[in-house]
Order: structure tokens, then sequence, then C-alpha cells
């Protein structure tokens, strides 16, 4: 009765962990522990002391002060072999974390939209571009704030799956702090801080959890082959 009264127990508790809400599956993962190890990426439109420091993606938009040079563009070049999401699955997101500082040393308060936006496979024929200051392109862009000044930001990829429904990530920009004149950001000299970029798929992710109630499951099954 008592083994029964275990095998109950335990099958509801895995099927309540398979029925829940799957996070999407990472596809390509930047950090950037290493210091001095910037994963590729690189940076341009006048950005000086770039670098991979203190677990962030690091650099100051360039001077002489010109509202143009406060936009400074992430790349991540063309890669061997492109990021590629689950046969079944479509494109989901890219996320980053990111504060902006003025050249004063002051925390950017208020996350600024201006200027930013995210280009996949930059100068090929699948490139896509999703631009905060479009109109069209706006509802695809939220931030929520992540401590310490810090936004968390998330690009909805879906136009990515329109215009190249069978293709792979082989590059990415991001123009991760804003640019434009008049909006709340400095006319230049502000410092980001990345400190990480994602890209998401729709697969789901695997869930330790459902695991562990695996293993459970088996134990359970091992106990009862071993008392029959
Ligand atoms: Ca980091």
């Amino acid at each position: 009765m008592m083994k029964r009264l275990q095998r109950c127990l335990v099958a509801p508790a895995a099927l309540c962990s398979l029925s829940g809400t799957a996070s999407a599956e990472t596809v390509a993962d930047f950090q950037f522990e290493s210091a001095g190890n910037t994963l590729g990426w690189t940076a341009s439109n006048t950005v000086d002391h770039f670098a991979a420091d203190g677990g962030m993606l690091v650099g100051t938009a360039g001077m002489p002060v010109s509202a143009a040079n406060n936009d400074p563009f992430l790349f991540l070049p063309n890669k061997a072999a492109p990021f590629t999401r689950a046969a079944d699955a479509r494109w989901d997101a890219l996320t980053f974390r990111v504060r902006e500082t003025d050249p004063a040393g002051k925390v950017i308060e208020t996350f600024n939209f201006n200027g930013l936006l995210v280009i996949v496979n930059h100068g090929l024929r699948s490139a896509t571009t999703i631009d905060a200051n479009k109109a069209a392109d706006a509802p695809l862009f939220t931030s929520v704030a992540s401590g310490d000044g810090f936004y968390t930001v998330t690009v909805d990829l879906e136009p990515f799956n329109a215009m190249k429904p069978n293709g792979g990530v082989n590059n990415l920009r991001i123009d991760p702090i804003g640019s434009l004149p008049g909006d709340a950001s400095p006319a230049s000299g502000s410092t980001f801080e990345v400190d990480f970029i994602t890209v998401t798929d729709t697969a789901p992710a695997p869930e330790p959890g459902a695991v562990s109630l695996l293993s459970l499951g088996a134990l359970a099954l091992m106990k009862r082959r071993c008392t029959a």
C-alpha cells in the first residue's frame, strides 16, 4: 500500500512540472565574464576605451562633442557557422542588459530608446533592421529596470522570421544607447556597460525541476522493482 501511495504522489507532481510555462531556449549567450575577452564583439562609430571589464562590455562614445557621436555601434562580425534556431521553432528575442553613464559619471536613470536599433545580418541579403524610432517597430522593444541604473532590454525578433524564415544569425549589430538631439542623453561622451547579450528561439528550454522529478520517479520505480 505504501508503494502505491508513493507512485500516486510522484506522478501528479511530474505532470504539473511538464504543464508549466517553459522559457525560451538560448541560442547565443554572451556574458563577458572574462576580462579582456569581448567574445568577438567590436565597436565602431567613435568609441573609446572599448573592452570587456568587470563582467561587462564597456566603452565611451567618442569626443569631440557632437550629437552624432553619442551613438556607439556594437558589432558581432560574420561567424563561420551562424547561430541557428531549432527546426520547429521561431526566432524569439534578442535581450541585453545595459547602463548609460554621462561624462560626469552620473548614471542616466531613464532608459532612452532614441537611436536604439538592432540589425540582424547587417550587409547581407537577409538583413533585418528593427528600429525603436520607427512607429511600426517601437512595440517590439521593451525595457525593465534591473538594478543600479541598468535596464534589461528585450527586442522581439519576429520580423526576422518574416525576412528569413529558415536562415541563421550570421552577424549582429546593436546600438545600445541613445543618440538623437533633444533626448535625455548628453550630446556626447556617454559610457555604456553591457552586462550580457542573448538570442533565444521559441523552443522550450530544459527545466531542471522536471529532470529532478524524473529522477525521483526512476528511484520510486527502482525501489518498487527491488521490493517486488
Ligand atoms: Ca556579465
